[in-house]
């Protein structure tokens, strides 16, 4: 099997389920429930739960236990898109190739979809977590590092960073940080949360702690290389925005051709973290090499 073909699977497991989480049925309003299926299958990469699922299959978990999961992380994190596109953040017109959210449902709406996926995610792993009581501490511990990754002291952390420091002129390791939680905090948590379930030794958690790091930076300063030289067509937003607002990003302060070397090494350094692991890994080895080359 192919590793496009591998990662079509699980995307194929994770939208099935996210069409049953959000099914229109579920929620009262029509309005809310359209908002939320809006943006949610715009059509993402379904990089966080496809990271989840894999990283439970290290240890051989079982794919269904981890789903809810997955769908989860992928609900907080399209909540954060639609958020970060509103006029009062990033104020975006396209994203994931469509209009923004809030072009489509208006800002009250856009703001409601958002809190609405992102407390339904803690629902559903909530819910989940009672199916299985035998395991329940290590779904009390997923969840935990999911919300970490996410809130005060990950994703939202980020963007407080990126807001408060924009139009400034901030040196590499502000921008490191800023990329650490705005950006990797919700990879790891991801990475984290799907092998927390199968009681990881210490070791084994470094490891995926260490990889989760570099793939994090790595996917940004990619992203940042894509605002430059990306096709709207594959990126599915526009592009030039970080110079457009003079952003701090890794070409600005390396060069393109430093910043796809230093992608590189970040990505030989992932998959040398996961030795520990042996040919369990080799889905997520291929993957983190699949997402270094991408041009969308
Ligand atoms: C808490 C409102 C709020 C925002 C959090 C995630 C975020 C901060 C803002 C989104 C904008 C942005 C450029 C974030 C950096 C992370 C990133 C590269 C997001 C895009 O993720 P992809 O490429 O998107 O996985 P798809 O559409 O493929 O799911």
């Amino acid at each position: 099997m192919t590793i496009q073909e591998k990662i079509d699977r699980k995307v194929t497991l994770i939208e099935g389920r996210l069409d049953i989480y959000l099914q229109k049925e579920n929620f009262v309003g029509n309005t809310l429930a359209e908002a939320m299926r809006y943006s949610v299958f715009a059509g993402g990469k379904r990089l966080r739960p496809v990271l989840l699922l894999a990283t439970h299959e290290l240890l051989d978990g079982d794919c269904e236990e981890a789903l809810a999961l997955a769908c989860a992380i992928e609900m907080i994190h399209t909540y954060s898109l639609i958020h970060d596109d509103l006029p009062a953040m990033d104020n975006d017109d396209i994203r994931r190739g469509k209009p923004t959210n809030h072009k489509v449902f208006g800002d009250g709406f856009a703001l409601l979809a958002g809190d609405g996926l992102l407390n339904y995610a803690f629902e559903i792993m909530l819910n989940n977590s009672l199916h299985y009581q035998h395991h329940i501490v290590n779904h009390i511990k997923a969840i935990f590092e999911i919300a970490k990754g996410a809130g005060v002291h990950g994703m939202i952390a980020g963007q407080c960073l990126d807001l408060s420091n924009e139009g400034k002129d901030i040196d590499l390791s502000t921008l490191s940080m800023i990329h650490e939680r705005k950006t990797s905090a919700l990879i790891l948590s991801a990475l984290m949360a799907g092998l927390i379930l199968n009681n990881p030794t210490q070791q084994e958690s470094e490891a995926v702690c260490l990889f989760g790091s570099h793939v994090g930076l790595s996917f940004q300063i990619i992203d940042d290389i894509l605002d430059i030289i990306g096709d709207v067509k594959k990126t599915g937003k526009e592009i030039g925005r970080d110079v457009l607002k003079d952003k701090a990003t890794f070409p600005k302060f390396y060069g393109l051709e430093k910043s796809k070397k230093i992608v590189n090494s970040l990505i030989d350094e992932a998959v040398d973290s996961l030795t520990v692991f042996g040919q369990k890994a080799d889905f997520l080895k291929e993957y983190a090499i699949y997402l270094g080359k991408r041009d969308y």
